[in-house]
């Protein structure tokens, strides 16, 4: 039998609809707090295979997900490439920002660093396999794009306009395409190791689109975007790979029909059932997570909506953005449980 998520991204609609959760395994869950409480240091966390294979596994044993994502972070490419990476209590994280087109010059990508996450993959595969109310999830892996990842990696946090990186950008175009050649290179080696561990589908976070001034777009989204997508399908052509840019708005309908994924990930800004993609093209979204969060009659009746409104096309279920902390658990059950009644 093909899994509903993969048989939705070679463009057939399902019905109901394959649901899954942007930030499905996180604090919201006590389960995962409860192992975070013994793991202070996050990066070792992500990159210890037993804990991040049951943390991976935590939502979709107890909500029955039509997929798993890895539990990772975009972060880790940074930390590959050999920039220091740390996250500070309470605050998100924090690396060294690179300061220079020199700094830039000397990341180098060491994948050995993130082997601990192929054999994350290999463990969530086969604990999958072996159960029978997981064994219709299918695994997806990731990698932040290239322009998000690199806000942090210039800015040095997150929770910035990205002033520091729009102005390299324009000052120095070619210093800043350097630093989205060596993050192609870097994810694409990452993504294709992935796939390789067994990865079913790939999802690109650009979770940062909103900030892409437009004359810049395509030299830090759509042209990066597109070679990693097309460095990833000429190793693996038939895997599917979802692409989020968040707050892309007006241009989702050149993305999809620049960068060649398999289906969209849609915000909470946009209507879904008038963005114009190709009809192989599968939406995802886009569910207000402060819907989630409140939970009752209104997060229903909005997720019925969607439904009806994504009916007869290539549709999966799933937030605008990630699952919010403060999030009861009950609600995502109830969330999946009217998805599918
Ligand atoms: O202490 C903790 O437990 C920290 C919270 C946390 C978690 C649960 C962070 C720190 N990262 C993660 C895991 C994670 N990150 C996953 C796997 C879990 C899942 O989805 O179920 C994924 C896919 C990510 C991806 C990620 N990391 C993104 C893209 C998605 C998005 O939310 O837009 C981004 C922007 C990050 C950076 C990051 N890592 C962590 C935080 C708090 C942040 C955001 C910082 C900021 O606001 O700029």
């Amino acid at each position: 039998m093909v899994k509903k998520l993969l048989s939705v991204l070679k463009g057939e609609p399902q019905s109901p609809p394959p649901v899954w959760l942007m930030r499905q395994a996180g604090r919201y869950l006590p389960e995962y707090r409860a192992l975070r409480a013994n793991a202070p240091d996050f990066v070792a966390y992500c990159l210890n295979p037993e804990l991040a294979t049951e943390v991976t596994l935590q939502p979709v044993r107890r909500f029955h997900l039509d997929a798993a994502i890895l539990f990772a972070d975009i972060l880790l490419v940074p930390h590959a490439l050999g920039q220091k990476l740390w996250f500070a209590e309470g605050e998100g994280p924090r690396l060294d920002p690179l300061e220079d087109a020199a700094a830039i010059a000397a990341l180098r990508y060491d994948p050995a660093k993130l082997a601990p996450v192929m054999q994350t993959i290999r463990n969530v595969r086969a604990a999958m396999a072996a159960d029978a109310n997981m064994a219709n999830a299918a695994l997806i892996g990731f990698a932040g794009s290239p322009w998000t990842v690199a806000t942090y990696m210039i800015e040095g946090k997150g929770g910035t306009d990205h002033e520091k990186i729009r102005a390299l950008a324009w000052r120095e175009p070619q210093t800043f395409a350097r630093l989205m050649d060596v993050l192609v290179d870097a994810t694409s080696q990452y993504l294709i190791a992935q796939a390789e561990a067994g990865a079913e589908a790939l999802q690109l976070f650009e979770s940062w689109a909103a900030t892409v001034p437009a004359g810049l777009f395509e030299a830090a989204v759509l042209n990066p975007t597109a070679r990693i997508v097309a460095n990833v399908k000429a190793k693996h052509p038939d895997l599917p790979i979802i692409g989020f840019p968040r707050g892309a708005g007006s241009w989702l309908t050149r993305y999809a029909e620049a960068t060649g994924v398999n289906g969209i990930g849609v915000d909470q800004m946009t209507d879904i059932a008038a963005v114009k993609v190709p009809a192989r093209v599968a939406l995802q979204g886009n569910l207000d997570p402060v819907l989630l969060l409140q939970g009752g009659d209104a997060m229903r009746a909005e997720a019925k909506r969607l439904i009806e409104a994504m009916k007869g096309k290539p549709f999966i279920f799933n937030l605008g953005h990630g699952v919010m902390q403060p999030t009861p658990p009950d609600h995502v059950a109830e969330l999946v449980a009217a998805i599918r009644s």
